[in-house]
């Protein structure tokens, strides 16, 4: 056996980190880094994600930080960006960008004390935009924070036990799961396991505490290993979430790896496995697609952090690392077929799954309004429009939210789908957090079936991807669609519409019922026949559409609804009955 085939051989059957020695030669030492995309090589030298980072935030020049350095950075839970609302003037005056930075809170399961809250509400005043954005992945993002308050920025919400460690990058990413606590046991289970994945694949460098919190160098950095992720991390991003059937409320078959728990008699007895699913993709390319993650199995709850971890070593091991836009798992599932990832995962783990279990999905989505948990505490499940807490015209949901936390007990959760839970709330509190929102102008009242189930994507101005708005319009739009549906009595009817400015998904626009994929300024595609329980990807409807046109397309397919959908249909099966769209049945057949 040659060398090369041997390193293969020990990295498919042993837990063995890339950065091996094997016959005294480090495996790195013998790839060809011609063949490898850039940022293998980034990874690499970075030496365990130090890069130049603490010279490039030293530097007074610039407001950025070396190219190399951006890469790096975003396992520390940064991205850099710059005002794109500002770039033509700035390139007018011949100045660079307006440089600021992104900052990702890791938060499994997106449970947050009032403590927690505080401290990221006043870090958002003090150091970022004045605002917080909720993420689709249960996460917070400051914006606009400049480099000279990153390292106090980081260190503030250190100081409140939250890190911003692998909110990024080529690792997995902040766990998510259930967010309801109304299921008050299962919802307290599943959260100690997606905290249990989140730390068990946390990276080891101690990079992060050397340059933000100024924890003391190692003398000698080569020692610092990694013993899941080796010298070169993952191929690329990789992502976990829990369910808790009925409930998709976390889109379980978008993920690289979902649980999806079992319960019987109120009890989880363990989690049927789905692997692969993953949205981004990119226009003109239709190898880079959307696609469901598979169910291949069903575990005991013991054998869950055995079964990410060896998933995520698959993937380390096998994943594409040439070419960025194919090195996620469902391309490697895709690429090798399920048999022999399923080979693999038994190899690995000794043992193998069991058959899935049944189960059904009624919805995604969260379920607003106040719901009492089985240990008889409240929650209130709030609609955050485009995930952003913001105080404005009137509207004080961050001072709200900022007086709650400081005078009632309880904690919070964020979602993934960009709402807020007020969690753990007394009867006798109930009345008050109310009082709180009435006298900030925030009334939980009444809005439509289609807002409440709307997602969009950050997008202008920060997102440097972005080719299009689409938190800062879809709100407008879809109060159009509303005056659309309200004529056919269907302002109630529930309908998931998500909107992305860019292909990559952020919004997860390719299960929506209605979807939107901005092309160019004020231009989207329409993607129609995702079904209301996340479970089938929709399908291009039309191109390139401008908001007239959206709605003179809609228009008519929403009589054609109000009037003939059979008893309880929903809008993304009757788009597919009436053959406005035919179902995408594969990831592989999806195209812009
Ligand atoms: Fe995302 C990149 C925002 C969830 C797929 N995503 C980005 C960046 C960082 C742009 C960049 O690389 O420069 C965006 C920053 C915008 C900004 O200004 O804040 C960004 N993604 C977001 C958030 C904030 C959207 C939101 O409005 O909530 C979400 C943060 C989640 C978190 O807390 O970790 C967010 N991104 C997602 C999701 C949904 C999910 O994870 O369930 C997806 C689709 C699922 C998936 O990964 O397949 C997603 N983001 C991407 C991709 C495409 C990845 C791919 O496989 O091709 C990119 C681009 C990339 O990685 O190259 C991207
Ligand atoms: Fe940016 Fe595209 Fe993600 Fe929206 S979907 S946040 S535009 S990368």
């Amino acid at each position: 056996m040659n060398i090369v085939s041997k390193i293969t051989f020990l990295c498919k059957y042993k837990y063995l980190p890339i950065d091996t020695y094997i016959n005294g030669e480090k495996m790195n030492d013998i790839i060809n880094w011609k063949e490898l995309s850039e940022l293998e090589r980034i990874k690499y030298e970075s030496n365990y994600l130090r890069g130049t980072l603490l010279e490039s935030l030293a530097d007074p020049i610039t407001g950025s930080i070396a190219f190399a350095d951006t890469q790096i950075s975003k396992f520390h839970g940064l991205y850099q960006q710059f005002d794109r609302d500002l770039e033509k003037e700035r390139k007018r005056q011949k100045l660079e960008p307006a440089y600021s930075f992104l900052i990702r809170v890791r938060i499994p399961g997106g449970v947050v004390t009032p403590k927690q809250w505080l401290q990221m509400d006043e870090l958002s005043d003090q150091y970022a935009n004045h605002t917080l954005k909720l993420t689709t992945r249960q996460a917070f993002q400051l914006h606009g924070v400049i480099k000279s308050n990153l390292k106090k920025t980081i260190q503030g919400i250190n100081s409140a036990l939250m890190d911003t460690i692998a909110a990024c990058g080529d690792v997995n990413r902040n766990v998510m799961c259930h967010p309801n606590p109304s299921e008050s046991e299962l919802h307290a289970e599943v959260y100690e396991m997606a905290r249990r994945i989140s730390e068990h694949l946390l990276p080891s460098t101690t990079a992060y505490h050397e340059i933000w919190l100024d924890k003391k160098l190692i003398a000698d950095s080569k020692k610092d290993v990694e013993p899941l992720y080796g010298d070169r991390y993952l191929p690329r991003k990789f992502k976990i979430t829990i369910v808790i059937p009925p409930y998709n409320d976390s889109d379980v078959f978008s993920q690289d790896l979902g649980f999806i728990a079992i319960v019987v008699n109120n009890r989880i007895v363990g989690y049927n496995v789905a692997v692969g699913g993953g949205m981004g993709s990119t226009f003109g390319m239709p190898e880079a697609y959307p696609r469901l993650a598979e169910v291949i199995g069903f575990c005991l709850p013991e054998q869950v952090l055995d079964i990410a971890e060896k998933i995520v070593l698959i993937q380390r091991d096998n994943g594409n690392r040439q070419n960025r836009k194919r090195s996620r798992l469902k391309y490697t599932i895709d690429d090798h077929g399920i048999d022999w990832f399923k080979g693999e995962l038994y190899k690995r783990l000794g043992f193998e799954l069991q058959e899935p279990k049944s189960y059904a999905f009624t919805r995604n989505g969260d379920r607003l309004g106040w719901e009492k948990g089985t240990d008889s505490k409240w929650s209130l499940t709030l609609f955050v429009e485009g995930g952003r807490v913001a105080d404005k015209n009137g509207f004080n949901f961050k001072s709200a939210l900022r007086e709650i936390a400081q005078n009632i007990e309880g904690y919070f959760i964020l979602t993934g789908n960009q709402n807020l839970i007020i969690a753990n709330v007394s009867a006798e509190d109930k009345k008050k957090v109310i009082n709180i929102l009435k006298s900030h102008g925030v009334l939980p009242g009444e809005i439509s079936g289609l807002r409440q189930n709307s997602i969009a994507c950050v997008a202008l101005n920060t997102c440097g991807l972005a080719f299009a708005e689409a938190e800062r319009y879809l709100p407008s739009l879809i109060t159009k669609i509303e005056t659309i549906l309200d004529q056919h009595g269907l302002f109630k009817e529930e309908i998931v519409i998500r909107m992305t400015g860019c292909p990559n998904g952020c919004g997860r626009p390719y299960l929506a019922e209605i979807g939107f994929v901005g092309k160019s300024e004020g231009h989207y595609n329409l993607y129609l026949g995702g079904n209301f329980i996340g479970s089938r990807l929709n399908t291009l409807f039309k191109e390139t559409l401008t908001e007239a046109e959206i709605l003179n397309e809609l228009t008519p397919i929403i009589a054609d609804y109000a009037s003939n959908r059979s008893k309880g249909e929903k809008f993304g099966d009757f788009v597919i009955r009436k053959q406005y769209v035919k179902e995408t049945l594969k990831g592989i057949d999806f195209r812009h």
